[in-house]
């Protein structure tokens, strides 16, 4: 692809628009870069692009920026539908992202790992099997560090593993992962979608131009999943945590049982994972297993890869992360959990009684589908943040509630709560964004928090 000379405008100045500007001042485009946020005119990141050429338009979008580039590359965090990007589009100026960009860059085989939960523990794991069966591997994507980083890089892996989300797979036009991973679909970022099924539409992509030799790896006991890949025509390999697969059908698959996850893969010898070696909690967290243990496959893994780095893998911090135990009550940091589901998910996990921390800022999403939930596993349910009101009045009919002011409250209120033999969740089912930077200050300042009692 040229870019020679090519008028690029860049929209959004993130971690993934300062990538790509540098990536397409390397390959000789004429770069413009514009973010509506005036602040990022302090940011050194940002402001080190002036000395590369980048012409910036801090602090507002100019229309005619956009109507002239020759080509406009999207940040996930914008939305595709905001005006002068939809003009541009009307004008027939083609509207990507920087996975789209990065991928027409990027030979390696790629394997690609979407999904509303788990896609970083999944991804992060990938990367650790393909890597203990001998590959070099490069692991980027929406888990942090831009896929244009390895693109514009003299360095190569032998394989790319990459997080991608539905922000990213709605400006994709000819990426094509080799092996592509749909976690789970469940509602979240209602915010940006139409519907559910704008956004499941959008998750599906990742196997949209897959031809009949790549292949599709998915939850085949998730019904919107399967009804949503049937049509593929890529190789499927499914996975299912209820054993409602027959491994004997020609379709390759990943089987949990409450004592091994059977991995059976083109009609060769079945391997058995022990699910005693994974130190991992959860039940979500097999799928991940599973759904990683069939993507390494795919890609050439071993099975002596998989259970080494399966070994040795605790997890991540903010998912599921025990924090300590302060007189026989567990404290664990689940920040990460930014939708209804994943809290629902963490709540299974236990079988012991939960004092639930929960609160934020609401995408959009029906608080009430964890009624059934809340019934089963929760003592006590404090709340926090822009979307209090909404969860206590959805939630608050069904377990007792109290409201806290900041984190620091909550934690006490949950303390306060909690007796010897009961665990104390920090699982939002919202962003983070009206009181942090991201979920990982949330998760930090909880872990802070929680430290804080035992001192105190
Ligand atoms: N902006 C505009 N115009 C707009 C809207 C936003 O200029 O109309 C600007 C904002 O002012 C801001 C910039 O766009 O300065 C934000 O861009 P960005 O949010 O895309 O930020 P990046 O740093 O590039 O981060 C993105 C991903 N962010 C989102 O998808 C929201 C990161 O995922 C990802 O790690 C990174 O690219 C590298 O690929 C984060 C995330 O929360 C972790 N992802 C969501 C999730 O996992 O649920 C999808």
């Amino acid at each position: 692809m040229k870019l020679k000379n090519n008028k690029i405008l860049i929209v959004g100045l993130g971690k993934t628009g300062v990538s790509t500007a540098k990536f397409l001042k390397q390959k000789g485009a004429i770069v413009t870069a514009t973010d509506s946020n005036k602040e990022q005119e302090q940011d050194n990141e940002v402001r080190s692009l002036i000395d590369l050429g980048v012409h910036l338009e801090i602090g507002y979008h100019k229309p005619e920026s956009f109507e002239q580039a020759d080509m406009i590359i999207l940040s996930p965090g914008v939305p595709h539908t905001i005006a002068p990007v939809k003009k541009a589009k009307a004008k027939g100026i083609s509207v990507i992202g920087e996975i789209e960009m990065a991928s027409r860059f990027i030979k390696e085989p790629i394997v690609a790992v979407t999904g509303t939960n788990g896609k970083t523990t999944t991804t992060t794991l990938l990367g650790e099997m393909l890597t203990q069966s001998g590959f070099k591997v490069f692991v980027g994507g929406n888990i942090g560090n831009p896929l244009i980083d390895y693109a514009g890089s003299p360095e190569k892996a032998d394989i790319i593993v990459a997080e991608i989300s539905s922000f990213q797979l709605d400006t994709i036009e000819t990426f094509r992962p080799k092996v592509g991973v749909l976690l789970n679909i469940a509602e979240d970022h209602m915010d940006r979608y139409k519907d559910f099924n704008d956004y499941a539409r959008s998750k599906c992509r990742i196997f949209e131009n897959q031809k009949s030799s790549d292949v599709a790896v998915f939850n085949g006991a998730d019904p919107t999943t399967r009804s949503i890949c049937r049509n593929i025509i890529s190789k499927k390999l499914v996975f299912s945590n209820n054993g409602n697969l027959d491994s004997k059908k020609p379709g390759n698959n990943a089987l949990i049982s409450k004592t091994n996850i059977l991995f059976t893969i083109n009609n060769k010898k079945a391997e058995s994972l022990e699910i005693s070696s994974i130190k991992l909690p959860g039940s979500h967290n097999l799928e991940n297993v599973a759904a990683s243990g069939l993507a390494a496959f795919a890609a050439g893994g071993s099975f002596k890869g998989i259970q080494l780095a399966i070994s040795s893998f605790k997890g991540l911090p903010h998912r599921f992360e025990y924090v300590t135990t302060i007189n026989g009550v567990q404290y664990f940091n689940d920040s990460k959990a930014t939708n209804a589901h994943a809290v629902e998910k963490a709540l299974h996990a236990f079988n012991v009684p939960v004092v639930l921390i929960m609160g934020g800022r609401n995408k959009d999403v029906d608080f009430h589908m964890l009624e059934n939930s809340i019934r089963t596993h929760v003592k006590k349910l404090i709340v926090f943040g822009e979307a209090e009101e909404e969860i206590r009045s959805t939630l608050g009919p069904i377990t007792k509630t109290e409201i806290a002011a900041s984190m620091d409250e909550a934690v006490a209120k949950a303390h306060a709560s909690a007796e010897p033999g009961n665990a104390v969740l920090l699982s939002p089912a919202c962003s983070s964004f009206d009181m942090y930077n991201n979920y990982a200050e949330r998760g930090d300042n909880f872990r802070e928090a929680v430290n804080g009692l035992k001192k105190g």
